[in-house]
């Protein structure tokens, strides 16, 4: 029994989804004359009004270039700009705004870690470490670069319930392994992978460690320094911030070591016609004009999460999890992969005899809005021995009605394709 006071600490953590969701004008919206019941949150989330007033406030009243204007447009921008890199470094808990790249995504994050550092810091015969599990955007850049550079990569399988056994890290690493790259959750599984034990033990190793965050930080407290990773990367867009916003989180000691990925304007401090010299981080980084409004609106969806908090989304996605795999567990002829506990918000399942895009294409017309696919994830669908998969995803503005939504709707399906 819980202590009556704990008890109340607990409740008032709980999260008021019906206040949330009146935040997201979008689910007031009718899908074929349907409630929308939006479950495709791994793949993007949908945005409240306060980000997306923050990014028309942007162009309504101060939009301007940055660190260029001698007037006040342009100083605002500056300052709304540089303050949202600030924010996003309290809020993964970055020793110094330095360490805060802004990126298109997460795919182009981890590119440049693969593009600046792989190309500087690797020789041939050198090893990266990847897992079955990884999303293509933290596996094509490393293979690319293990063509060009005559590195090896090793990848460290799944268990049959698709988590990480720590045991067989130690014999993948050796002597030659210089990065190991991994997803902190799983795009398809939900496995949670544990990254602070992992790097660890890849810098016992001698080796790095670079952590695809997509699917962690939107959804639960996530602090660098105790993860102690060398990089970072994740998106706006799946955080309830804009598309076209991504963050690279590094270790000043390997930015300040490192090339810069695209070079031309606003990243150089001097140019002459024979060479230039790069500005200060975390700008050396960050050429051209930047995406201003995305900065700022990603800003505003980080106050959005601090507000609510993190323990309680994750506490609230947690719910959902734990009410759908018990929904989905009283259904006959249905494969649910990945681990049955311990688990982000992302379930990806099979109905027998029913291809996943049919599936999803009938959930549609019923208002819920699945995945269907191999979330871009094709070698480990191969080790799943399926081509694709269906799957749900959930965030803090999701409620039990959208899980019998999308229950209901899967017992209409069985139906109509006479299981
Ligand atoms: N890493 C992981 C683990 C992801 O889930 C994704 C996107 C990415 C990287 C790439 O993010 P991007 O913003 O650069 O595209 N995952 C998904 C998904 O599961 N469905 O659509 C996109």
């Amino acid at each position: 029994m819980k202590h009556r006071s704990e008890k109340k600490a607990v409740q008032e953590q709980e999260l008021d989804v019906e206040q949330i969701r009146r935040d997201f004008p979008i689910l007031m919206r009718k899908i074929r004359g349907k409630r929308l019941a939006y479950l495709d949150n791994a793949a993007t989330t949908q945005k409240p009004s306060k980000v997306i007033e923050a990014i028309a406030e942007y162009y309504r009243r101060y939009n301007a270039n940055i660190h260029r204007g001698a007037y006040l447009l342009s100083e605002e921008a500056t300052a709304a700009y540089e303050e949202a890199h600030a924010k996003v470094a309290r809020f993964i808990g970055a020793e110094e705004t330095a360490s805060i790249i802004f990126t298109r995504n997460c795919t182009e994050a981890i590119n440049l870690v693969a593009y600046s550092w792989g190309r500087t810091f690797l020789k041939p015969g050198d090893r990266i470490v990847l897992t079955q599990m990884e999303h293509h955007s933290n596996l094509v850049p490393w293979l690319q670069l293990a063509k060009e550079k005559g590195i090896e990569i090793a990848y460290w399988p799944i268990e049959k319930d698709g988590t990480l056994d720590l045991g067989r890290l130690d014999s993948l690493l050796g002597d030659k392994t210089r990065l190991v790259s991994v997803t902190h959750v799983s795009n398809v599984l939900g496995t949670i992978n544990p990254v602070r034990e992992i790097a660890e033990r890849a810098h016992q190793a001698g080796a790095a460690i670079l952590i695809d965050a997509a699917q962690s930080v939107p959804h639960f407290a996530v602090n660098v320094q105790e993860l102690n990773c060398d990089f970072l990367a994740f998106s706006g867009h799946k955080m309830l911030g804009p598309t076209g916003i991504g963050v690279l989180y590094a270790k000043t000691k390997w930015l300040e070591k490192m090339p810069p990925f695209l070079s031309g304007g606003d990243m150089i401090s001097d140019v002459t016609f024979e060479e230039a010299r790069w500005n200060e981080l975390p700008w050396k980084f960050e050429a051209g004009t930047p995406n201003i409004a995305g900065g700022i609106g990603l800003a505003a969806a980080i106050d959005y999460l601090s507000a609510i908090g993190m323990e309680a989304v994750w506490r609230h996605e947690q719910q959902l999890v734990e009410y759908t795999l018990a929904r989905l567990k009283e259904m006959e002829d249905i494969r649910i992969f990945g681990p049955l506990s311990m688990r982000g918000g992302v379930i990806s399942f099979e109905l027998k005899g029913i291809h996943p895009h049919d599936l999803a294409t009938f959930m549609d017309m019923e208002g819920v809005a699945i995945r269907a696919g191999h979330h871009c994830a094709q070698p480990l669908m191969s080790i799943l021995g399926v081509p694709a998969t269906a799957r749900v995803s959930f965030y803090l503005y999701n409620n039990k009605e959208d899980v019998d939504q999308f229950i209901q709707a899967l017992n209409k399906a069985k139906e109509y394709f006479k299981r």
